[in-house]
């Protein structure tokens, strides 16, 4: 693993104390992350935050000349927010680290639209991402003892978020992200073709499965997993490249993928997985950064650690972001809902 130079925005003592003043205000104001009400206001309240935040995430949405980019030095009040969780499921709402989560939600505003699953947290619209007893070993976010391998969110998806932000409101044992951008020089003209083309099979990983989310077996549910299981069922091959030729953007998520049988379409996709693998970076965020991923051209995943499970444990917020939200209408139950499946 190497270490590449980051693109980092700093905040000033000044600019921390403001968004923080912000955020702590709108919490006493609405209700939770999925408060219809905080969801109409958020871009007209983004105009409140910090001028040089506003065009620092504008610059990395539009540029598409960094895959990731980090906002460093929010102010987290590990007294309000409180121990880690050991679940993100039963925990009453708004949670003291509502802030936190509306702080995600105004920068995605920035960029686009905040999203989330059905099928994923209880269609919740801000993740937690802590160690779960029992998951240790799976590759989820709540996983830990093992290596989470290295993909594009929700890649088996056609309508994956643009963009992924991870906010850390604690990493004591400073366990890192790990990120990858494509090198497209690195792989051969022959491969770069084959990749361009729809050979490929993604499967949906474990987070959307019933067994992840509550309620996994009631009709309200069964409907909600329908949409994933279609998706399962239908298999249909997608290209792993897109867009620019000679900036390609990325789908792919190896783990979930099958090595196809056409010998071409799979020496392709070894040849990239590799070129991805020897150019893996570690960044590890520490406590008030926020990590914004570009889910085009940059894959992540995260190194393997060992789980305290005392209430001291790595904790992150996540949100996926969309440029257009009117794409997945046939899966969003009404016009306004931010939840897809
Ligand atoms: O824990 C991390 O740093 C990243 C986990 C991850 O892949 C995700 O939350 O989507
Ligand atoms: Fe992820």
């Amino acid at each position: 693993m190497e270490t590449v130079t980051e693109y980092v925005l700093e905040l000033t003592e000044e600019e921390a104390r403001s968004s923080v003043e912000l955020t702590v205000e709108l919490s006493r104001r609405y209700v939770s992350p999925e408060d219809p009400q905080l969801l109409f206001d958020l871009p007209l309240l983004a105009a409140r935050l910090p001028e040089r935040t506003r065009r620092f995430l504008r610059d990395f949405a539009l540029g598409d000349r960094h895959g990731h980019c980090v906002l460093r030095g929010h102010h987290i009040d590990s007294a309000r927010i409180g121990p880690t969780p050991d679940h993100w499921r039963g925990r009453s709402r708004p949670a003291p680290e509502f802030p936190e989560e509306i702080l995600l939600l105004l920068y995605g505003a920035v960029i686009g639209e905040p999203f989330g699953w059905a099928t994923q947290q209880d269609g919740r619209l801000v993740h937690d991402v802590f160690p779960i007893e029992g998951h240790d070993g799976e590759q989820l976010g709540t996983g830990s003892a093992e290596l989470l391998t290295w993909h594009i969110e929700d890649a088996f998806h056609p309508y994956r978020g643009d963009y992924l932000m991870l906010s850390a409101l604690r990493n004591p044992d400073r366990v890192a992200t790990t990120i990858g951008e494509l090198d497209p020089d690195a792989l051969s003209p022959e491969h770069l073709e084959a990749l361009f083309e729809p050979r490929y099979y993604i499967a949906p990983d474990e987070s959307h499965l019933p067994k992840n989310n509550s309620a996994g077996d009631d009709t309200a549910a069964g409907e909600r997993f329908a949409s994933i299981e279609r998706l399962i069922d239908n298999r249909e091959r997608v290209a792993v490249l897109y867009g620019s030729r000679t900036a390609p953007y990325v789908r792919l998520d190896p783990y979930f993928m099958e090595i196809p049988e056409d010998p071409e379409a799979g020496a392709a996709l070894q040849a990239i997985t590799e070129v991805l693998d020897r150019g893996m970076s570690e960044v590890a965020l520490l406590q008030g950064d926020v990590l914004c991923v570009n889910n085009h051209l940059a894959v992540h995943g995260r190194l393997p650690f060992k789980a305290r499970y005392d209430g001291t444990d790595r904790w992150l917020k996540r949100v996926n972001i969309t440029s257009d939200l009117r794409k997945s209408r046939e899966m969003r139950a009404s016009a306004d809902s931010r939840l897809i499946g």
